[in-house]
């Protein structure tokens, strides 16, 4: 949602076209080839090697079946990409012509016209080289040669007397994940993995913008808005806001112009579930003796954003305050959506952000071992209401500290901050990943066999990094009111008591620790900015990468798309605790998935139930890189997952929940973090699983607007008289329309005492069906041949019941399986 504000924005129609202009080169032909193979084969710009080495059909599809484990000869190799292109007499006649790469992953030589113009050696910045003087009329040779980045992480890690964790990745500028990760393959990838281009620009190019937000109430917002300015003529210039000028002088070189705007009453953004995402669109324009210049177009946000960290009876409150209320912020950790990062579209972007939204999150956390992603995924934030938890690209390790590598940081630091810094949607600036929990709690010290002074070192190395010069860059770029950095996530490791009283913590003990799923009720830290656990993706999504014959637990495809070292046992062990293990592959697919839902629902409502003492639940993970076994809640092909379906119930505004207070009686809980009041009945109904009612009993009950958890005590379930495992225990809230509902089962899958089902499927019109079934339907899973999306899935029906289920395309037949087919 955004709104131009047209009072200062009527746009001006120039007589002459705007003086900067681009020409992409990504779309010129280029080949690549192995270094000192004479044959070069077509190549795609943005791209990387592996993607184009399969293109050419010189390697098989890396993801198919076991491929990734020949296909690691690649990363070692130095790869050679270049181009030929024509450049006009008009063209040259630029004052200046900037090249500019968007993204070089990572080690690069670029010679234009066979001169070395630059040595690039970061994925993670943006890289302009002044070409004016290397460029002629006529043909133009570009050329890039990437050295093996494996290969230079051995060289640099060989400089040092002791060995850091996780080898040559930590050395090179690099998304991490693609060195291998417990849910992702190894491929280390080379290319230009973004845009390349010239940039022609005259007098003065404008650098980047950024605004400072001075006052911000009801009646009255006051910007300053923050122009870099490269002159490279000096003179009068004006910045042009609709038609409002703003005259000032530049001198050659560099130039900071700051111009004021007032909004009159200001709508402000709001996060999702909590109001609509406001934005403001801004159209600047750099004009010289009334000519155009330069332009920038920005979309904002106005709005406050706080972390609140204060001293309380448990420890030390962590939470956010959006426009001074407090939030509870849902959400979960985004990894990148593919291992060959320039697949990855703008509307992946749309999609995975789209698929937060649908399941009423607020927050993101974009995980610290992938990169910082395209403006489209910010822009997709900012549009639908998503917070995002930044982290820095460091993850689960100890990194360099020397001079040469904290200036490249630095300069990583400086590029992706100037281009996201005007995001509404950036909440928080993070260090990085489980990098101090590694340090304090993996046994680094012993495996490593570090000296005093090697510990020492390495330790100072991490505070350079993530105590002095990250922050202090910040504090440099940022306005104090965006200015929010916290070195590390978690703050303090799982094992330790204290990550529970204070700061964000990463729950392991599920899954890692193999403790039952009960443990999440009592290991309830401040904010839960990590906990999951694994399930398997749908038989449909193996069947794209490996054959049919494959599908079984002894493969190798199938064991190669699993990446913990005990993920097939771990799930195994805990299945076999609450559920009857299937013999059947596809079924015991579909049982992973209820595992992993059962486990994440009983983690996130028991975040929930904690409000105030938590205030935020950020699950391990959203999304996958590839086909795989994995903690995510949709798949690599955008898939939803049971756990996502459960996501969507568990993160609504308004949820009920049960917890055993004692014997025989249950807590009952309401939780509103939403906008709005309710009040009126809450029912509890006890049935068994043909429907027949055994126990009732009404109350009032008020809750208000995002306030605290409201519990009921539930007196009296008279367990001992029912047969608890063919019956559950029904909780409605009726509130004028509003009508809210749960089911909560006594008894552990394994224990229930399952009827066959007969379920039947009404086709209401073509993209709406009605589901009901005689007795209880436990996990009603619904699929069909043609890729359909179900708005609700995976869900019990109950007997009688009758559900209204809309999909979004129409489809001749539909699946039906129920845990009672597992059996
Ligand atoms: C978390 C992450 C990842 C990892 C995940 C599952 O802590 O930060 O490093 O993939 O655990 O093990």
């Amino acid at each position: 949602m955004f709104k131009k504000i047209t009072l200062f924005l009527i746009f001006i129609c120039y007589s002459v076209s705007a003086q900067t202009s681009y020409r992409n080169l990504s779309t010129e032909n280029w080949t690549f080839n192995k270094q000192n193979e004479v044959k070069k084969h077509k190549a795609t710009i943005p791209g990387t090697v592996h993607t184009d080495l399969f293109q050419n059909q010189l390697i098989p599809d890396p993801f198919f079946g076991n491929n990734e484990k020949q296909l690691q000869w690649i990363e070692n190799e130095n790869w050679e990409y270049e181009t030929h292109f024509t450049f006009s007499k008009s063209e040259l006649k630029n004052q200046n012509i900037d090249l500019e790469f968007e993204g070089l992953d990572t080690y690069a030589t670029i010679y234009l016209n066979g001169k070395v113009v630059l040595e690039a050696d970061n994925m993670f910045r943006k890289w302009t080289i002044s070409a004016k003087s290397h460029l002629k009329i006529g043909t133009n040779h570009l050329k890039v040669v990437f050295h093996s980045a494996v290969q230079k992480g051995k060289e640099e890690a060989k400089k040092l007397s002791y060995t850091l964790p996780e080898k040559e990745r930590v050395f090179v500028r690099k998304a991490q994940y693609q060195f291998g990760w417990d849910w992702g393959p190894r491929f280390v990838t080379a290319g230009i993995w973004k845009k390349v281009q010239l940039k022609f620009w005259n007098s003065a190019k404008i650098e980047h913008v950024k605004y400072e937000q001075k006052v911000l109430n009801e009646s009255v917002a006051n910007l300053d808005f923050i122009f870099t300015i490269y002159a490279e003529k000096s003179g009068k210039y004006q910045i042009k806001l609709g038609q409002k000028p703003f005259p000032f002088v530049l001198k050659k070189g560099q130039n900071v112009v700051k111009v004021p705007v007032t909004i009159q009453n200001p709508i402000l953004w709001w996060c999702n579930g909590l109001g609509v995402p406001h934005q403001y669109l801004f159209q600047f324009t750099l004009e010289k003796n009334k000519k155009l210049i330069d332009q920038n177009d920005l979309k904002i946000g106005l709005r406050t954003i706080e972390l609140i960290q204060e001293k309380d009876h448990i420890g030390k409150s962590f939470y956010f305050k959006l426009n001074g209320k407090s939030v509870f912020m849902k959400g979960a950790n985004v990894v990148p959506p593919d291992s060959f990062l320039p697949r990855v579209s703008d509307s992946t972007y749309f999609s995975l952000v789209e698929n937060a939204k649908k399941a009423n999150m607020n927050m993101l956390r974009v995980w610290g071992g992938g990169v910082y992603f395209d403006d489209a995924f910010y822009e997709a934030c900012d549009a639908n209401g998503i917070l995002v938890w930044q982290d820095f690209m460091f993850a689960c390790s100890m990194y360099p500290g020397d001079e040469k590598f904290v200036e490249n940081v630095k300069q990583e630091v400086i590029d992706n901050v100037n281009r996201l810094q005007n995001h509404p949607s950036i909440a928080i600036w993070c260090g990085n990943n489980e990098n101090d929990e590694g340090w304090h709690n993996w046994g680094w010290q012993k495996q490593f066999n570090y000296s005093k002074s090697d510990s020492t070192q390495i330790w100072n190395d991490y505070k350079k990094v993530f105590h002095e010069m990250i922050p202090q860059t910040l504090d440099s770029l940022l306005p104090k009111e965006k200015n929010i950095y916290w070195s590390s996530s978690p703050s303090i490791g799982w094992g330790r008591k204290e990550s529970l009283l204070q700061g964000d913590s990463h729950y392991w003990g599920v899954w890692w620790g193999k403790e039952p799923f009960e443990i999440y009720e009592k290991k309830v830290g401040r904010f839960m900015s990590e906990y999951g656990f694994q399930g398997m993706p749908n038989v449909e999504t193996l069947k794209k990468v490996m054959k049919n014959g494959d599908l079984n637990f002894t493969s190798d495809a199938f064991k190669n798309h699993q990446k913990h070292p005990t993920g097939f046992e771990t799930i195994n062990e805990y299945m076999a605790r609450d559920y009857v293990i299937p013999k059947d592959f596809e079924d015991y697919l579909y049982v992973s998935q209820l595992l992993q839902a059962r486990g994440m629902k009983i983690a996130i409502e028991a975040h929930r139930r904690a409000k105030p003492n938590c205030k935020g639940t950020l699950y391990w993970q959203l999304n996958d890189c590839w086909p795989v076994t994995s903690w995510s809640s949709v798949d690599y092909y955008g898939n939803w997952k049971a756990f996502h379906y459960q996501v969507k119930r568990s993160f609504e505004n308004l949820i009920l929940s049960v917890e055993k207070h004692n014997s025989d009686i249950y807590k009952f809980f309401v939780i509103n973090d939403g906008m709005q009041n309710y009040a009126g009945e809450l029912k509890a109904e006890v049935r068994n699983f043909q429907g027949q009612l055994l126990w009732e009993k009404k109350s009032y009950c008020a809750s208000e607007a995002n306030s605290n958890v409201t519990a009921v005590l539930l007196p009296f379930v008279p367990l001992k008289e029912i047969d608890t495992q063919n019956s559950y225990l029904k909780l409605a809230y009726i509130s004028d329309d509003n009508h809210f509902e749960s089911v909560f089962f006594f008894e552990k899958p394994k224990d229930l005492k399952l009827q066959k089902p007969n379920i039947k499927i009404k086709s209401i019109d073509e993209l709406t069906i009605e589901i009901s079934s005689d007795v209880l339907a436990k996990d009603v899973f619904l699929s069909s041949e043609i890729n359909t999306f179900f708005e609700d899935n995976y869900f019990d029906l109950l007997p009688n019941e009758k559900r209204i289920i809309k999909l979004s395309k129409a489809v001749k037949e539909i699946k039906v399986k129920s845990l009672f087919d597992t059996l």
